[in-house]
């Protein structure tokens, strides 16, 4: 799970290079490398760690290299080490090659290549790749690499160079995306396995397709089918605007995104409400009125945080729509018998659009002719070209691992969408413009929970102290404290575990205990009462209670170690107040930790491998 990045120019390519990977860094940051050729040698440069943390370093090296491909990594086969880190070479230390992927047969592969005197150095699959190429070649390096992929089972994206051609790239992929673009008007030719990684350049652009593979030199790009035929690959203009990652005087771009919310929210509605609250319309959307009205079940797949944001769409869209719908682990949906037919829609939301499970999951829904409609944050991403219709939740870049804004968006989508739904299906009883009007609130309700911070900050050092927690909900609020309960687990690498309240009896009460904090979500109007008397049975055990609520009341008082009091707002939206409550929450605990906030070890922010 990792990011490429590759380019030939007719200047020196070094800067460009780890400029590219700092924008793939989000793909893995485990350790990262480079390898390139200058006139007469082959130049490798590889370290553990983030690649941002050594570009002074790099800038010192003095090296002219017309052509350089360059790996940022999370470690899949093989500890976080130098020697793991790519690219990877073979044990004539003629080719150099980066991989994202898995290779599923490595070890067979690797055993028959030791049993012909092959040693090898490092314990990644991705050794097996050029060390096989090597292996089978004669002469010919694009029949040799050719020949080499055609044996392995599994994804990759690769890009390899030849000490013995010197101006040259080749690449290939199969499950995992990688685009090649041509800058004409520089005569500089890239790889990259996110187009958002050219940002500021104005290119022509195209992807790579299963199997196929492609030549690039300095003069020109072939790319070629499985069987090696010479293809007509079509390129799109690509010319975006550089993006900034910067922090504006916030300690971490977590901290910074949380603070973006009130704008972000407002960014995913506006346009999409029309005449005074009583419409929803998306742009772009091409899905028919007449199919959605006519919907049998919608299926909502993706993974981490947007799954929550899926399961959250389903109460609401079975609440508001009356339409059956099923919220699937992306990961797990592909596993099973599938029972989606052409009068279901598959719904994929991704921050990323490039998640390696949502994405292949989709890719088998194709199958059953079912429509797909993606919920998406960045453009030019894989998932948008995958779906039938997308609508993008307009979050902007989301820099930190975990997710903030995007959810909090994604959110919005959601609920626009399940208001969408339900006046095309005519459903009786259905108040639009107050469901409308409610949203157009929540970006001041989200301001006056950002004003917590600093009864947070203090909630959060007293409970910083604490290595498990249980966190509750009911209905809208049992998807609150999952993903409340995420957000800890990835930044402060706290065990947390999130249950609908009513389940706690089932089982995880015999957890219960005075070392074991529980954050309750009562900001539900529909289940307050039975959440009280839930968080009764917990007091009794001595469990320490911090309760986030809305409603003021003396019970909660009596009940609660702690309250943080939150803006009111209806029970369809009051996850939105909650999860802002609880990122800030999760925030200040791992600043007591001293963790790293914005890049927690063993995570990446795209997940690109199954
Ligand atoms: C899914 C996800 C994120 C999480 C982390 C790893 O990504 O689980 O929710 O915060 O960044 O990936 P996506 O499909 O929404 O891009």
């Amino acid at each position: 799970m990792c990011g490429i990045f590759g380019l030939i120019s007719k200047k020196n390519v070094l800067k460009s290079c780890i400029n590219g990977l700092k924008l793939l860094e989000y793909r893995g940051y485990d350790s990262f490398g480079i390898a390139g050729l200058t006139k007469d040698n082959m130049f490798l440069y590889k370290k553990p760690g983030k690649i941002s943390l050594l570009e002074e370093n790099l800038k010192n090296i003095k090296v002219h290299l017309s052509l350089a491909i360059g790996h940022t990594r999370w470690a899949t086969h093989g500890k976080p080490t130098k020697l793991n880190a790519h690219p990877h070479m073979d044990h004539k230390s003629s080719i150099a090659l980066v991989h994202n992927g898995i290779i599923e047969n490595f070890d067979e592969i690797k055993k028959m290549l030791i049993s012909k005197n092959i040693h090898f150095q490092t314990d990644t699959d991705t050794e097996v790749i050029v060390q096989l190429i090597t292996y089978y070649y004669k002469n010919d390096l694009i029949k040799a690499t050719k020949k080499a992929l055609n044996k392995l089972i599994g994804s990759y994206a690769i890009a390899l160079i030849h000490k013995d051609y010197p101006n040259q790239i080749i690449a290939s992929s199969k499950e995992s995306p990688l685009a090649i673009a041509i800058d004409e008007k520089k005569d500089e030719m890239l790889i990259s396995s996110d187009p958002n990684a050219f940002l500021g350049k104005d290119l022509n652009i195209t992807f790579l397709s299963n199997n196929e593979i492609a030549l690039i030199t300095n003069k020109k790009i072939n790319i070629y089918s499985n069987t090696l035929n010479l293809l007509n690959k079509k390129y799109e203009r690509f010319n975006s605007k550089k993006i900034s990652a910067n922090k504006n005087g916030y300690e971490h771009y977590m901290l910074k995104e949380i603070y973006e919310q009130p704008i972000t929210i407002q960014k995913a509605y506006f346009g999409r409400i029309l005449d005074f609250n009583k419409k929803v319309e998306f742009e772009d959307f091409n899905l028919s009125k007449n199919y959605l009205q006519n919907l049998n079940h919608i299926f909502i797949l993706a993974c981490g945080t947007s799954y929550h944001a899926a399961l959250y769409a389903k109460y609401l869209i079975e609440d508001l729509a009356k339409t059956h719908v099923f919220a699937e682990i992306a990961s797990e949906m592909r596993m099973k018998e599938l029972l989606i037919t052409n009068k279901d829609l598959a719904i994929a939301i991704s921050q990323s659009g490039e998640t390696a499970d949502t994405l292949l999951a989709t890719k088998l829904i194709k199958n059953y002719d079912s429509n797909i409609l993606a919920i998406i944050n960045k453009t030019n991403s894989t998932l948008s070209r995958e779906a039938t219709s997308y609508i993008f939740v307009k979050a902007g870049p989301e820099f930190s691992v975990c997710s903030t804004k995007a959810f909090t968006s994604q959110i919005t989508v959601m609920y626009l969408f399940a208001i969408y739904l339900a006046s095309i299906k005519k459903i009786d009883k259905l108040n639009t413009s107050l469901l409308l009007k409610e949203l157009k609130k929540i970006p001041s309700k989200i301001k006056k929970v950002l004003k917590l911070a600093p009864q947070i900050k203090i909630l959060a050092k007293k409970y910083s102290k604490y290595e498990k927690f249980f966190f509750l909900g009911r209905n809208y609020m049992y998807v609150a404290a999952l993903e409340a309960a995420l957000k800890l687990k990835e930044i402060s690498y706290i065990n947390a575990n999130a249950y609908p309240a009513g389940e706690l009896k089932h089982g995880p009460l015999a957890l219960a205990c005075e070392d074991h904090p529980v954050i309750a979500f009562l900001s539900n109007e529909k289940t307050y009462d039975k959440m009280l008397s839930n968080l009764m049975e917990i007091k009794a055990r001595n469990a320490p209670i911090l309760a986030i609520a809305s409603k003021k009341s003396k019970a909660i008082e009596d009940i609660a170690d702690d309250v943080i009091y939150l803006p009111k707002t209806i029970d369809e939206l009051s996850i939105l107040p909650s999860s802002v409550a609880s990122q800030l929450l999760a925030y200040y605990i791992a600043k007591e930790r001293k963790t790293d906030i914005d890049q927690p070890r063993n995570l990446a922010k795209s997940v690109t491998v199954e």
